[in-house]
């Protein structure tokens, strides 16, 4: 199996760690979405990585599917089979997603617009969301008491994202991210390895 990914999109990377994680023999294989290129297209007709092809052909995407796919093909490693402790790991999963989809409306919107074009409110509203997401994660600690899971691997992917494009603007909005990150690389020490690069 195979994951299209970019460097440094943040759901690519999360399915790559995820996939590292579970240790099943899937290769990475880079595309540029500027491009569409065809065999991004005739796999995800949205155009959008990652996007996992499997070995009988077919492909999964979006990044949420991929998840649950390695999770299924893995026997259970990312998410805790206690019923309520994997609610939470999703619940983590689709905040860290949701910040993620607001950072990148806000590159997006910066990247694909002409400047005098570029709609000021439209970032602001994205970014309020992003403030109260971290406030979020700061008023609600994470935990690892049911191990490592697909929550804490999305928000590792959110947080090295964010420390890409977004640096000296969102510290202070989660102080506590440091110790996060501190226990994430202490149960996936590749972080380094697999978080978003330029
Ligand atoms: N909800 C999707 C989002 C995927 C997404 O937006 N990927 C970006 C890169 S980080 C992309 O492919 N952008 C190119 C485009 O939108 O054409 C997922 O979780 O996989």
């Amino acid at each position: 199996m195979k994951i299209l990914y970019s460097p440094a999109s943040p759901y690519s990377a999360k399915v790559r760690m995820a996939a590292h994680y579970t240790g099943l023999p899937i290769e990475s294989e880079l595309v540029k979405t500027d491009d569409q290129p065809a065999l991004l297209v005739e796999n995800n007709p949205l155009g959008k990585i990652p996007v996992l092809l499997r070995e009988d052909g077919s492909s999964v995407f979006d990044s949420r599917a991929i998840m649950q796919f390695l999770d299924r093909a893995s026997g259970g490693k990312l998410y805790p089979n206690d019923r309520e402790a994997r609610t939470q790991a999703e619940v983590l999963e689709a905040l860290a997603d949701g910040i993620t989809d607001c950072l990148i409306a806000h590159v997006y919107e910066r990247r694909y617009r002409p400047e005098e074009k570029i709609h000021q409110a439209w970032l602001d509203k994205q970014w309020s969301k992003v403030t109260r997401g971290l406030g979020w994660l700061e008023a609600n600690p994470v935990s690892f008491q049911h191990g490592l899971t697909g929550g804490h691997i999305a928000l590792a992917a959110l947080a090295g994202y964010l420390d890409l494009r977004f640096a000296g603007q969102w510290e202070t909005l989660w102080p506590s991210h440091s110790a996060f990150i501190v226990e994430f690389e202490a149960q996936f020490p590749a972080y380094a390895d697999f978080k978003p690069k330029g």
